[in-house]
């Protein structure tokens, strides 16, 4: 028999399935008065980004927005996952960019009269670059600073927004860009990564204790999650899998949920953190309407004794791989969204806020072709409704991405989107997935 086709109502009934981009990957931060961010900075950089690109003019959503979300609603989406850039808002960290505000102001409302909810991100790394010479994440004055920026866009758009999200992705923000230093500022540095890894927390404790004094409802984090698997059965590689999950899964999660961090993590980071750190985590851990869950793939992890914390090497997979060369593993989606709501967020609502794949499409006669995109969303999907029916309580699935775009180290080569974009041109093709979630999405039996 051929397989089941996916329809809406296999989704409990106010199911919400959307799209997902963000800021500085779509909309052209040279547009608008926008201030400079440490993205482009660091992507001023030689050797930091694939051919020094930048978000300048990115898809140019900034004056393509309309068309983008007619896009959406002609794919029969409910919702649109969008971020407001920091650095848009208020140029300089501090004063507001009237112009910037207008922008969003506008966006809120055509998704309204599109249908689409508007789920807000207010921090999706574009830092304004007068905050980074501060010392960005490493210094606590920035977490006041978001809090401000939190206050002043919300007191604009707050009223139409579905919901708000202060942060994307912690771990990028923290360990990514300060431990790793793939991304801005390109840090590798262990007290600089201690550092962000609690403050970006402060932030959003910050932001949430801020928004919820103003009366703003529908508040929650977006927290990124990779199937952490040991490279064999060796005890120690059980322990390397173990010393990277509690990195990269357990750090924000229960440091929000729990307000404690896991031992083994601050193994290694204990001596780095800021002095008097356990007095925010009473902040850090208020109760939250959501959690949003952004999920890719699994990595295999290997003991690496002799070198130091948190020792650890990767070890590749065998499972087929993207065009980002990530394992597709749906297993491990269907894996988090029961382990969250079990041991975090009981029946606290969760969103699926980003899961796609990055696929190397062409346009060929007018037309792009991924199955292997279908097929990877529909997989998800499917780990989705399994979760589901193992309780977790999930209540939408937003694809990243609406549109190829800028895909941060990688420059523009690597396409996420369920639309094709032509980056001489800025032309839009809607690709094949596409047309395959309108489909499933139009069908209600
Ligand atoms: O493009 C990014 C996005 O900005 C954050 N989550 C992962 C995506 C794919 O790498």
């Amino acid at each position: 028999m051929p397989p089941e086709p996916l329809a809406r109502a296999q989704f409990p009934d106010g199911f919400l399935f959307g799209a997902a981009t963000a800021a500085y990957q779509i909309e052209g931060s040279s547009f608008g008065g926008a201030g400079p961010c440490h993205w482009d900075s660091f992507a001023a950089t030689p050797g930091n980004v694939v051919r020094a690109e930048n978000g300048a003019r990115a898809c140019d959503h900034y004056h393509r927005w309309e068309a983008d979300l007619d896009l959406m609603q002609a794919a029969n989406l409910d919702a649109y996952r969008f971020s407001t850039s920091w650095a848009r808002v208020m140029p300089d960290g501090v004063n507001v960019n009237p112009e910037g505000i207008d922008f969003y102001d506008r966006l809120v409302d055509g998704m309204l009269s599109r249908g689409l909810q508007p789920f807000q991100t207010l921090y999706h790394w574009d830092l304004p670059s007068a905050l980074a010479d501060h010392g960005g994440w490493t210094n606590r004055d920035t977490c006041h600073r978001f809090a401000d920026y939190a206050e002043v866009i919300t007191r604009r758009i707050g009223d139409r927004v579905a919901s708000v999200a202060t942060i994307n992705e912690p771990w990028c923000v923290a360990w990514l860009s300060h431990f790793i230093g793939a991304h801005a500022p390109g840090l590798r540095d262990i007290r600089a990564t201690a550092r962000a890894m609690h403050h970006v927390l402060l932030a959003h404790g910050l932001a949430v204790g801020r928004l919820r004094g103003m009366g703003q409802p529908n508040l929650g984090i977006v927290l990124n999650f990779d199937h952490a698997a040991p490279a064999s059965d060796a005890p120690e590689d059980h322990a390397a899998a173990g010393r990277y999950d509690a990195i990269f899964n357990r750090w924000f999660i229960e440091g929000i949920t729990r307000q404690t961090y896991p031992e083994e993590v601050l193994a290694g980071l204990g001596p780095h953190m800021p002095a008097n750190w356990q007095d925010d985590m009473a902040l850090i851990g208020q109760k939250l309407d959501w959690l949003g869950v952004n999920y890719y793939t699994r990595h295999l992890h290997a003991d690496a004794p002799g070198t130091p914390w948190p020792s650890l090497r990767d070890v590749a997979g065998d499972r087929p791989r993207t065009q980002m060369g990530w394992e597709i593993y749906p297993e491990g989606l269907q894996g988090f969204l029961t382990r969250l709501s079990r041991n975090h967020v009981g029946q606290m609502p969760i969103y699926v806020t980003e899961n796609g794949m990055a696929n190397p499409d062409r346009v060929e006669d007018g037309q792009v072709t991924d199955a292997v995109r279908e097929d990877f969303l529909f997989s998800h999907l499917a780990a989705t409704r399994a979760a589901i029916a193992e309780g977790a309580n999930v209540k939408g699935f937003f694809y990243w991405s609406l549109l190829d775009n800028y895909e941060w180290a990688e420059g523009y080569e690597k396409r996420f989107g369920l639309v094709h974009v032509d980056f001489d041109t800025l032309a839009r093709v809607p690709k094949s997935s596409y047309h395959a979630l309108a489909r499933a999405l139009a069908r209600n039996t």
